[in-house]
């Protein structure tokens, strides 16, 4: 069983204006502490993506776990630690199959249902959400709410990451609702090493 830090940052690229504002921003949350960060690219331009993945691990690769978002291939081309999956993504079993036992893989899923079939794939950890709304995901699924979280808790051992809306101000009720780890987009976007630390504080 893996354990997973109780931040999870992702890097949206369509946050950032170019690369060198992304890897500013990882380098900040290194500072900060922070070990594990998902690179996130929804372009659909595999060629920028594998471009900003290969600089997030020149710079950061040897500080930081980087899971890829969705793309297994370029997980593997970059070097990544991981592979994180949606439901429209390739199956879980397909993604071990690629990446092998070594690497994580994570698994959104969106309801009760969606967790307990994620539970019974090789996933290392399992995500809920969006916990409340959120403005960083096109069509996201309704929100699950605390309650939701509460609802997951007991339906996998694997860790819990609550993802969707988390902020400074509401983490701590997402931990304490049964998450281990909480993924953050927004949140850390203005001043991530400020921000990252804030929520090591409130996590704790
Ligand atoms: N996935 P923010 S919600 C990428 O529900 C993502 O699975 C979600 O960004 C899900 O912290 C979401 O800015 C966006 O709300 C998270």
């Amino acid at each position: 069983m893996i354990v997973l830090s109780r931040l999870y940052p992702i890097l949206d690229a369509g946050c950032f204006s170019d690369t060198s504002g992304l890897i500013a921003a990882a380098e900040e949350l290194a500072a900060a502490g922070v070990t594990l960060i998902q690179y996130r690219n929804k372009s659909g331009n595999a060629r920028a993506m594998l471009e900003q993945a290969r600089e997030l691990k020149k710079q950061l690769g040897g500080s930081i776990r980087l899971i890829m978002n969705d793309r297994a291939d370029l997980c593997l081309i970059a070097e990544f630690d991981g592979v994180h999956v949606g439901q429209e993504d390739l199956l879980p079993e397909s993604v071990r199959g690629i990446i092998g036992a070594e690497r994580w893989l994570g698994v959104s899923t969106h309801n009760p249902e969606q967790l307990a079939e994620a539970d019974k794939t090789s996933a290392d950890y399992l995500a809920i959400g969006p916990v409340f709304s959120t403005s960083s995901k096109d069509r996201p699924d309704p929100v699950v709410g605390l309650e939701g979280v509460r609802r997951a808790r007991p339906l996998t051992r694997k860790p819990l990451v609550a993802i969707g809306g988390i902020t400074r101000a509401n983490a701590a009720s997402v931990i304490e609702a049964g998450a281990d780890s909480v993924a953050v987009i927004s949140d850390l976007l203005r001043e991530p090493r400020k921000s990252a630390e804030e929520f090591f504080r409130v996590l704790r």
